[in-house]
């Protein structure tokens, strides 16, 4: 090419940077306005699980193909279920990535019966990391979407027996939450207070790229999410909220098999997920610590709401660490028609009651 072909420097830089490739850690420290401690912090955590993410969806883009992608350890886990492959994998990565973070003291997952300690961090690493290593794990096998669900807090106490005692609190001491989503691309969303920001993979940089800042949810929306096959063991509210949709236009079902690809989609076009209580298992399937909380942070920041149906998610403290909880969660019109059923349904038995002789 001679000189007359090629284009001035300045148009060329222009054209490579097409975007403004803004990156997880930097867009953790401008957003919280400053280069402290703290906000250094919380740019290294953000990185971190950022690369625990770059390592997960690695070994997801391979399953078929590399051993320890597929199918079952044979081992169960705390929770009573059948451990996955990948749910070990990706439990070991978030060990791994925050062994080597110096900042994290203790990690806790649904898949270890205590947190686990990295003593050599525990002198400065003021920080818990709770996480979901792989949400929906089911959808593996089958080649569907899948996500990991993590939540950060303050470690507050001593822990003594390292049980997790001092865990025990409600969602609002939350200081960062998100999801990281596998799908046709790896998707990070992230939240530390200040708003719900949208990162995707660019697997040719190896780089969380910014794609939207500040994502709101809509206040109402088309979808509703709810696994129907259980029906038989709902509470009549329930029943009445989908024989309230099946009867209304606008209502569309789309139920995946793992929360964070539902939230996800109801993040975008709103609506709302449920999970709720059921025969055989009252409190509902979801862990509150894990799973629970950390999108209930996640979709307040984004101007939807979280209900346990009973109460503000985020107002409930676990009684252990593996706790559950019903969930009713999205779009703030949507979270409030399901609990208009619930309170209908109250107040009718309240009334049923009074009138017994
Ligand atoms: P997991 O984290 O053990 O995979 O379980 C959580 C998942 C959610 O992602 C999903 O919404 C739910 O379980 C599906 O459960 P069900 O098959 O009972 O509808
Ligand atoms: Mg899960």
């Amino acid at each position: 090419m001679n000189s007359a072909d090629s284009a001035p420097l300045e148009l060329s830089y222009d054209f490579a940077l097409d975007r403004d490739c803004k990156t997880l850690s930097r867009h953790v420290l401008e957003h919280l306005q400053s280069f402290g401690p703290e906000a250094q912090d919380m740019s290294a955590l953000m990185t971190r699980i950022g690369l625990a993410g770059k390592l997960i969806a690695r070994r997801l883009s391979k399953a078929g193909l590399v051993a320890g992608a597929l199918g079952f350890t044979g081992e169960i886990n705390v929770q009573g279920e059948a451990v996955k492959q990948m749910d070990f994998y990706a439990n070991e990565v978030f060990i791994a990535t925050f062994k080597q973070s110096g900042l994290v003291c203790r990690l806790a997952s649904e898949e270890m019966e205590k947190p686990y300690y990295i003593p050599e961090n525990c002198p400065i690493g003021r920080y818990t990391l709770l996480y979901d290593p792989i949400d929906g794990s089911s959808n593996v096998d089958v080649n569907l979407n899948v996500g990991s669900i993590f939540s950060i807090r303050q470690q507050v106490g001593n822990d003594p027996d390292q049980t997790g005692e001092d865990l025990l609190q409600n969602g609002h001491q939350q200081v960062a939450a998100g999801y990281i989503l596998y799908g046709p691309s790896t998707v990070l969303v992230y939240s530390i207070g200040r708003g719900v920001h949208v990162f995707i993979l660019d697997p040719s940089l190896g780089e969380f790229i910014l794609a939207i800042e500040n994502l709101k949810i809509p206040q109402h929306g088309p979808v509703y999410s709810v696994n129907e096959g259980n029906f038989w063991q709902w509470e009549e509210a329930l029943r009445d909220f989908t024989r309230y949709v099946h009867r209304h236009e606008g209502y569309t079902a789309r139920y995946s098999g793992a929360l964070v690809g539902d939230l996800h989609r109801i993040l975008f076009q709103g609506g709302v997920f449920i999970y709720p209580g059921t025969i055989k298992n009252p409190n509902g399937k979801l862990r509150l610590l894990y799973e629970s909380a950390p999108l209930a942070y996640l979709v307040e920041q984004a101007g939807g709401r979280a209900s346990t149906g009973q109460r503000p998610l985020l107002d409930v403290v676990p009684d252990h660490i593996h706790a559950r909880t019903p969930l009713i969660i999205g779009s703030p019109e949507d979270v409030a028609l399901m609990e208009s059923f619930i309170e209908d349904r109250t107040r009718q038995a309240e009334e049923e009651f009074a009138l017994k002789p």
